[in-house]
Parts: C-alpha cells; structure tokens; sequence
C-alpha cells in the first residue's frame, strides 16, 4: 500500500532535518516523486514494533512532526455517543459489559424511540459536538432495525451532524441502506492484532469483521476502525493491531484507540492496567502510520489525567468522545473537558 506524506512545498520547508528522523522513517521516506510528493511504502508489523520502541522523546517528535503536514495541531474534533439498544447481546467480547453472558449489572433494554435519539443529538449539538455515534449491543442489525435506524439516521443528519454509527456486522444491502439514509461513518472495530483476537473474542472471527469493513467501504461510507489496549496484549500485539488497520486500503478515515474500561464481570476485569506511556506511544504510531486518519482518545480518558490526555494530543490524537458517557460507562465531564482544552489552548471541531 502507499500513502503520502509532505504533500506540498511549504510542508517540505516546514520540516525538521531527515537526520533528525529515525532510521526506520527515513527508510520510508525513500520515493519523492516529481509532484513534490514522498510516498511511504507499506507497514510491516516488525517496523511498527520497531516504532513503539523508539525512545519516547524521538518516537513523540515523530509523530508530531507528521500530523503537522496534514492537521491544525490545536484543533480537536468531538464526537458524541450514546446507546441506541443497551445490553443483552449474543456475543462473547471478553471486555464488553453488554454481552449477555455476563453479570455486569446492565439491562438488557428496548431500542430508544426516534424521539429520545433526536432530543440526545440536539443536545451534543448544542454542547458543541460535530459528529453523533449511535451504538447498539447486537451481533448485527435485523432488517427491521435496519428500518428503525435509517429513520434514526436520516432525522440526526437532519440537524446538521455528522452520523456514525456501530452496530455490529453488516450484510452488503445493509450497509447500502444506511448509506442512503445519511450515514456517514460505520464504526466497525478490529480490536486486537489477529494473533491476540482469539483470547479475546470466540463468536465472531476476524475474516468477519474485515468483511463487515468492506461492506462499509463498497457502500461509500467512510471507515472508523480502531481497537482495544489494555487487554493483557504484547506491544508486539498492539504493532498487529495497527498494521492491519494500516493495511486496509485506504486507511480508515477514523481510528479509535481505546483504553480498556474495566467492568466487574467481563472476562477481562482484573487484567494488570496497561502503563499510559504504552497507551501514548500507542497513539503515536497510529498517527505516524496513518498520517491523514483522524485518530480518537477514545474510551479510558475518565481513568486518564490531564496530563496523560495532553500527551496523547501531542502524539497525533486528534478527537474525543465528548459528553458524560461512553455507551454504559463514564467519560469525562463536558466541563471537565472545556477546562482541559482551555488549559492546553485546544480548539473544538
Ligand atoms: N455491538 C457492536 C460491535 O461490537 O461491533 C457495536 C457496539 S461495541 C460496544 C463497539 C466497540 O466498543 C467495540 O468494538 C469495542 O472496541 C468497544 N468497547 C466495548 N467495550 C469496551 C470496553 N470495556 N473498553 C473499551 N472499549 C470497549
Ligand atoms: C469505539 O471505538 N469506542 C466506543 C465506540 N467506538 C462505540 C465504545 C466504547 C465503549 C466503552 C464501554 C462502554 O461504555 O460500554
Ligand atoms: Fe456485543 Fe458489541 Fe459488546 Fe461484543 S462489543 S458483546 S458485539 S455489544
């Protein structure tokens, strides 16, 4: 595969020496073509491995360096979630406090009315978030919910947001249907490396969720595709993650990584808590790799400080979830989040 980076020549003035650019960048900096523009061959594993142990300082500068030729480095986009259909699904995701076969203490509950949906998205509107996700705990939709939820879609896109929306796997007329009612992204996770996934996941494989992405794609949607750390996964395993997001061709629009949000009862509560150096470089690799995708913070920010989350904004993090809560689970408070990005001179997109 090959993506682009230093795509015009003010960016090519703006940048740092090569020699400042660890080997492993500069092997893939090697194709400058006669418009000014240097492609990047594709990632291997072993190469994003090799990034994620960089020394930090070298491996933040990196990632720094290359969202500067492609973002406003002080600009920040919000997305809102919220849970269309909570709880009671047939999967097995080790992490999830939705899956059934858990005793997490969340209900199984009905789809929320068109009404209520609508009332939520105004309300992040008016907050300030530009994109509204809408998340339901099903293996995949059923035709009727497919029905339900193009009403849902089309009245939010109404308002003048942006729609996303995750609801588990899709068939190819599905993804069309959404498509056409104002869907703009799918949000359709890998998860882990396909190596780690196993331990992770039983009901559903990977060959699934890679075929649900291009369902999405070959429907014109736009692609947010991410995972999960904190899983008890090798940084090996985090490389496997992001090179299969790397490989998808073209690179997903949209890249959630998330923390694991711990809740009792699911499989994975108790697993030793990823080191939140592990989490930025994470981030930061992501970014280099990805240079156009717009990467989010994304679940785990309560459990993060300040501090933390400013570091992930300078390793290339370019969006949150914004608003109370994630699906079932806490996110920071909008205020909370204003005082953040007042403190850090963050903008809102
Ligand atoms: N049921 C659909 C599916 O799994 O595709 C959509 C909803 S599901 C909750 C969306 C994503 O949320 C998952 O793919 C996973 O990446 C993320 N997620 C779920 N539980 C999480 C947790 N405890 N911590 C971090 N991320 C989580
Ligand atoms: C994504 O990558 N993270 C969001 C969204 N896509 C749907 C979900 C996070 C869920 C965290 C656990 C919960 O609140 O239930
Ligand atoms: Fe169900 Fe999605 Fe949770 Fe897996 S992540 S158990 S598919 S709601």
């Amino acid at each position: 595969m090959i993506c682009f980076i230093l795509n015009n020549t003010q960016n090519r003035m703006n940048q740092p020496p090569f020699n400042l650019l660890s080997n492993i960048i500069k092997k893939q900096l090697d194709q400058t073509t006669d418009t000014g523009v240097t492609a990047l061959s594709s990632w291997g594993v072993s190469q994003i491995e090799a990034l994620l142990d960089l020394p930090f300082n070298d491996l933040i500068y990196q990632a720094q360096f290359v969202h500067r030729q492609y973002h406003d480095a002080n600009t920040v986009q919000l997305s809102t979630l919220i849970s269309i259909k909570t709880g009671g699904c047939s999967e097995d995701c080790g992490y999830c406090p939705q899956a059934a076969r858990y005793h997490t203490g969340i209900d199984n509950e009905d789809m929320l009315s068109l009404d209520k949906v609508v009332t939520a998205a105004k309300a992040a509107k008016k907050q300030g978030a530009s994109r509204f996700c809408m998340g339901a705990a099903w293996r995949g939709p059923k035709q009727r919910d497919i029905v339900r939820m193009t009403e849902i879609i089309s009245a939010v896109k109404a308002l003048g947001l942006e729609t996303c929306a995750t609801l588990g796997m899709l068939k190819p007329g599905q993804a069309e249907q959404l498509s056409q009612a104002g869907l703009d992204y799918y949000n359709h996770n890998l998860d882990t490396a396909p190596e780690f996934y196993g331990e992770v996941i039983t009901t559903r494989d990977y060959r699934d969720r890679l075929d649900t992405l291009e369902c999405v794609r070959s429907a014109g949607m736009y692609v947010c595709c991410g995972g999960i750390v904190g899983m008890g996964e090798s940084r090996n395993a985090r490389a496997g993650l992001i090179a299969q997001l790397v490989n998808l061709n073209p690179h997903p629009e949209s890249v959630p990584i998330n923390n694991l949000v711990q809740v009792e009862g699911t499989p994975l509560y108790g697993t030793e808590a990823l080191d939140p150096f592990e989490f930025i470089r994470t981030v930061a690799a992501a970014r280099i790799t990805m240079p156009k995708a717009m990467v989010r913070l994304s679940a785990g920010r309560s459990e993060m400080s300040e501090v933390v989350q400013a570091l992930c904004f300078l390793a290339g993090a370019n969006s949150i979830f914004y608003g109370d809560k994630l699906l079932t689970t806490g996110n920071p408070e909008v205020e909370q989040d204003k005082v953040m990005f007042k403190k850090l001179g963050l903008q809102s997109l």
